[in-house]
């Protein structure tokens, strides 16, 4: 339980679990600034889940092919249950899903950069199973071992559907390589425009990273955003070789001495203008997610209407 007063043996008992590297449960004592930090990223992940069931949306119904239109709707039906599990969570936090979602609307909450990039070919559905599952694995299975119980173990299943995810994107990748020289161009374009913001996602440089050294601290994130980048710069270099395509950096080469990739200087500018809502498509966005809710809300009062009646209902017969 979350208490303003700080008992010591609670302190004690927390920094304990946290040094153990044991999960903490929702119903320990953890310091507020703990809980808020958790709120926060579990809420901006759960949104990014539920955002990012846009993007690839937009193909469902132009599927090139039955099989093709039965794999994508089951993954961004995965997505929507990944941002179901995430807001549970986060509800064990004592955040409902309801305020998380409007604080969302409102332009309180973040999402991750990369869903506010259109796609406009059908390669972008490969590149986004391939790249931006990929990123997210690469970010996500340290979380698996975060510090807080239910984030840790939402983690765990939400990791094993990414990377079937990421090879489902791969495979539709080598076999529009195998096509015609058409098809090949769409999937190098498509890579061409999704390599930098896939690179994004891990988040600013460490030297600009508000919350990393406290949350490191804290055993919720267990690597610093350009550990993560970097090692996924090195997974997806052989994987490009095997599919055919290159990536858009001219500085990308090989460092005997780091035993790493080096890698050319990403555009920080349009990191930050696309987190404070100006990417092609933070607006539109926004405005599906906002209707998407609105569209629901007779659902929610005829579900409140329900529970309501059958409380009046318990409560004439207890009394009768
Ligand atoms: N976009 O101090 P830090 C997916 C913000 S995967 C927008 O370094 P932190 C799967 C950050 O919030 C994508 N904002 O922050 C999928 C902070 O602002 P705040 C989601 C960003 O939290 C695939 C400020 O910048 N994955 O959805 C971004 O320590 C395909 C300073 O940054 C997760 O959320 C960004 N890229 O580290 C779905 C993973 N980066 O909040 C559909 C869990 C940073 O103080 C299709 N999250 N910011 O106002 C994390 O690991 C961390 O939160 C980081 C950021 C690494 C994202």
């Amino acid at each position: 339980m979350t208490s303003t007063v700080a008992e010591p043996e609670f302190v004690a008992q927390f920094e304990a679990a946290i040094a153990a590297k044991d999960r903490v449960e929702p119903r320990d004592w953890m310091p507020e600034a703990y809980r808020k930090t958790l709120i926060r990223q579990v809420a901006q992940h759960a949104h990014s889940e539920i955002i990012g069931m846009q993007p690839e949306g937009n193909w469902i119904g132009r599927a090139p092919s039955l099989r093709r239109k039965a794999i994508l709707l089951a993954k961004v039906q995965d997505e929507a249950g990944h941002g179901l599990y995430l807001y549970s969570a986060a509800e064990t936090l004592g955040a409902s899903r309801q305020h998380l979602t409007d604080q969302l609307i409102a332009g309180a909450q973040k999402y991750s950069s990369i869903f506010n990039y259109p796609t406009l070919s059908y390669a972008d559905v490969g590149v986004i199973g391939w790249l931006v599952d990929g990123a997210a694995i690469c970010n996500q299975v340290p979380l698996c071992r975060t510090s807080f119980g239910p984030y840790g173990r939402a983690m765990i299943r939400i990791c094993k559907e990414e990377s079937f995810h990421q090879r489902q994107g791969f495979e539709l990748l080598m076999t529009m390589m195998r096509g015609t020289d058409e098809q090949r161009a769409m999937v190098q374009e498509s890579v061409n425009r999704f390599w930098w913001p896939a690179l994004m996602m891990f988040g600013p440089p460490d030297e600009d990273s508000t919350n990393t050294e406290q949350s490191m601290a804290w055993g919720i994130k267990t690597h610093t955003n350009d550990e993560l980048r970097q090692r996924f710069v090195d997974m997806s270099i052989p994987q490009a070789k095997i599919l055919g395509v290159t990536f858009p950096d001219p500085d990308l080469r090989w460092n005997e001495e780091r035993q790493s990739h080096d890698f050319g200087e990403i555009d920080w500018d349009e990191f930050w203008a696309v987190v404070k809502g100006d990417g092609p498509c933070n607006a539109q966005r926004l405005a599906h997610r906002r209707k998407a809710r609105d569209d629901g809300n007779w659902v929610r009062d005829a579900a409140r209407a329900f529970a309501a009646k059958q409380q009046q209902e318990q409560e004439q017969e207890a009394t009768a």
